[in-house]
């Protein structure tokens, strides 16, 4: 690995009006998930720089001014002048596309980035960028605008020269930029998703310290503020995560590289019975998994198997437990970096590489195998086999029962029919099923729809909570047993995609906590049965009204609190304003109008990027602790678009 890195490393590729004009095709979306992906762009080169040892500190502001900047201690951009280009390295970084270390696997140890398109993606998105630099013991300065010029904008322009403002004895450099509003739909920068990628960057990169203000969020005159850090790295990672599941021992943490890659891992068994994975690729997080975590799996089911048998915990003649059995209650955390990934899989978020399982594998069997021999962690051992019986033991049962539930499923499908009320179209693509609780809001749904693709599944019942059972009680419940038997994909490993009924699957429930509740019941069972529905994006929450204001003939629906008083405000005087306490109080033409009607009402699409804190999340609602769970449907039961597992307003 090369130590020195100037300008000329710097490659040079295309011009900045290319990611102008299709936005897409550098940052995915202009919605939401592409402004936060230009903020990426520069936190990812900050956390670069630091991750090869220059610097220890990140700080990102999100200002009132709508803008982000983010700051380091690092050596600071090189100010020199690229030979062949005769203009500054920082320059080249911000306007030239696919300019930057990341590309230059010589310079860096890892290419690192989300999706590694470069600062100069969020300079030709942003209305301006500033930077400053701290290098040499010279501060520098420089600025970005886009400008109209004959009707058509530019944008990245250079209308402030890199130019020295003084000394300094500090290194380091800050950028700030505003995304610019005639690219993106929505242009202001959420917090809690801001948090949530730091604090994940933060767990991955142990050591380095990460500030995040919100200046726009103000208590007591006082900004936002938090400190993300964590010297523990992927251990910490996984307390965080099961930090309300009950866990008996401290994570196990291994760690270990070969001529290709580096890899860490970190496992901790809990009380629940499900297993819970995270891995990621140079910082990237791989939902769908791949060949390291393939890797991984078959490591600790060998690691455990060899230790059990060494110290006689699996006798001879046992068949000893599989590697399902090793992973039910286990939560794990595997974040790799190596070079030029590739990704697969229907979200691209798998990684292929085939030379990485073996090595994987042979990385953590090591130190695995070398940790649990260890006389004090003979606990470990004896957890991990103990669990892995149990589960094995279960098994039989939980197969058996399965196979009953199947039969039962073909005899009582008749029964059930009785409580879905099919669309009479045959499409897929075309139909929706609305899972829709309580009787009368059945009632008025099933009347109120357009049954040529609408079709209504209603819940009487709660239906019984995944997070705290088995798979054979899961299937036990009637109305989750209705649902698998209507959606017709079947579920864990007999989940076929291609089986799906309704290409919609849109989750109707109160505006309270019950139906908050119901709410994430069902999600949670998607999540832990039905994986591929969710990230395939197939299920939705729809979002009743929560007021009718009416002036005469002039009827308007109000969906969420915030928006009241506007609509208050555009009534005037003698109004009547009616707060809809349930779904059960509309009849079935209101229903429609409001809540089933494509034309006007309002989805959240239901996804996985953040699995990590939707994890979290059915933990805290579904978990045993009834304090937290509490406060955290205290803190967040409203029926807002922020509400669950990242809903995106649709
Ligand atoms: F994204 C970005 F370019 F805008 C950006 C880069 C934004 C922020 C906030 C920080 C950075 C950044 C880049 N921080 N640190 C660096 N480091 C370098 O670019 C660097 C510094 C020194 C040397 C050297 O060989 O002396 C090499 C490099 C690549």
């Amino acid at each position: 690995m090369s130590k020195t890195y100037d300008s000329k490393d710097i490659m040079v590729l295309e011009g900045l009006d290319a990611v102008r004009m299709r936005p897409g095709m550098y940052i995915g979306t202009t919605g939401i998930k592409g402004l936060h992906h230009i903020l990426w762009e520069i936190v990812d080169n900050s956390m670069d720089e630091l991750v090869n040892g220059f610097g220890t500190t990140i700080k990102v502001t999100l200002h009132e001014d709508g803008s982000a900047e983010v700051e380091d201690d690092g050596r600071g951009i090189p100010v020199d002048i690229h030979p062949v280009k005769k203009v500054s390295g920082v320059e080249l970084v911000f306007t030239q596309l696919h300019a930057g270390g990341k590309f230059n696997n010589d310079t860096y140890g890892y290419s690192g980035g989300l999706h590694g398109v470069g600062a100069s993606v969020t300079n030709a998105l942003s209305r301006w960028l500033n930077v400053y630099i701290f290098r040499g013991g010279y501060e520098y300065e420089m600025g970005f605008e886009s400008v109209t010029k004959n009707g058509k904008i530019v944008s990245g322009l250079t209308t402030m020269p890199l130019k020295k403002v003084g000394t300094t004895k500090r290194t380091g450099t800050i950028v700030r930029f505003l995304p610019d509003d005639r690219v993106f739909e929505e242009t202001t920068f959420n917090l809690e998703t801001v948090e949530k990628r730091l604090r994940e960057l933060a767990f991955l990169n142990k050591g380095i310290k990460i500030i995040l203000t919100d200046q726009r969020k103000l208590t007591d005159g006082k900004p936002y503020c938090i400190t993300l850090h964590y010297e523990g790295g992927l251990k910490d990672f996984v307390t965080y995560i099961n930090q309300q599941k009950g866990a008996e021992r401290k994570p196990i943490y291994l760690e270990g590289k070969s001529d290709n890659l580096q890899v860490c891992c970190a496992l901790q068994y809990t009380g629940a019975y499900t297993e819970n994975c995270f891995s990621y690729v140079n910082n990237i997080p791989t939902t769908e998994g791949g060949t390291h975590e393939t890797g991984m799996k078959s490591a600790i089911t060998r690691a455990f198997n060899d230790c059990g048998k060494r110290l006689g915990l699996i006798k001879e003649k046992e068949t000893p437990p599989l590697g399902e059995d090793y992973r039910e209650g286990l939560t794990m955390a595997l974040a790799i970096k190596m070079r030029n990934i590739e990704f697969e899989g229907q979200t691209k978020t798998k990684l292929g590489n085939p030379e990485v399982k073996p090595e994987v594998e042979n990385i953590i069997y090591t130190e695995l195998v070398k940790y649990l021999e260890k006389p004090e962690n003979k606990g470990d051992l004896e957890l991990a086999i103990s669990k892995g019986k149990a589960a094995a033991k279960v098994r039989d049962a939980a197969k058996r029962a399965k196979e009953i539930t199947r039969q039962k499923n073909s005899i009582e499908n008749f029964n059930l029919v009785g409580k879905l009320s099919a669309s009479t179209g045959k499409k897929p693509e075309l139909n929706e099923l609305f899972i829709v609780e309580g009787e009368s809001a059945g009632g008025s749904a099933k009347q109120g729809r357009d049954r040529s693709f609408q079709a209504i599944l209603n819940l009487r019942g709660k239906p019984l909570n995944a997070e705290k059972k088995r798979l054979s009680q899961v299937l036990d419940n009637e109305e989750i047993r209705t649902i698998i038997s209507a959606l017709g994909t079947g579920i864990g490993e007999d989940f076929d995609l291609s089986n799906l009924k309704y290409y919609k699957v849109i989750i109707l429930s109160d505006a309270d906590q019950d139906g908050a509740h119901i709410r994430a019941i069902l999600l949670t069972f998607f999540f832990r049965y039905m994986k591929d529905l969710i990230s395939s994006g197939h299920v939705y929450i729809g979002m009743p009204p929560l007021y009718k204001l009416q002036k005469k003939d002039q009827i308007e629906y109000v969906y969420s609190d915030l928006e009241l008083p506007e609509a208050i405000k555009k009534f005037g005087k003698n109004y009547t304003l009616q707060r809809y306490k349930g779904l059960g109080e509309m009849n079935p033409e209101q229903l429609w109008e409001t809540t089933l009607d494509p034309q006007k009402r309002s989805l959240m699409r239901v996804t996985l990027d953040d699995a990590a804190n939707a994890e979290l999340m059915i933990s805290t609602w579904m978990g045993d602790n009834i304090e937290v769970r509490k406060k955290y449907i205290s803190d967040h039961a409203n029926f807002n678009r922020e509400d669950n597992f990242n809903a995106d307003a649709k």
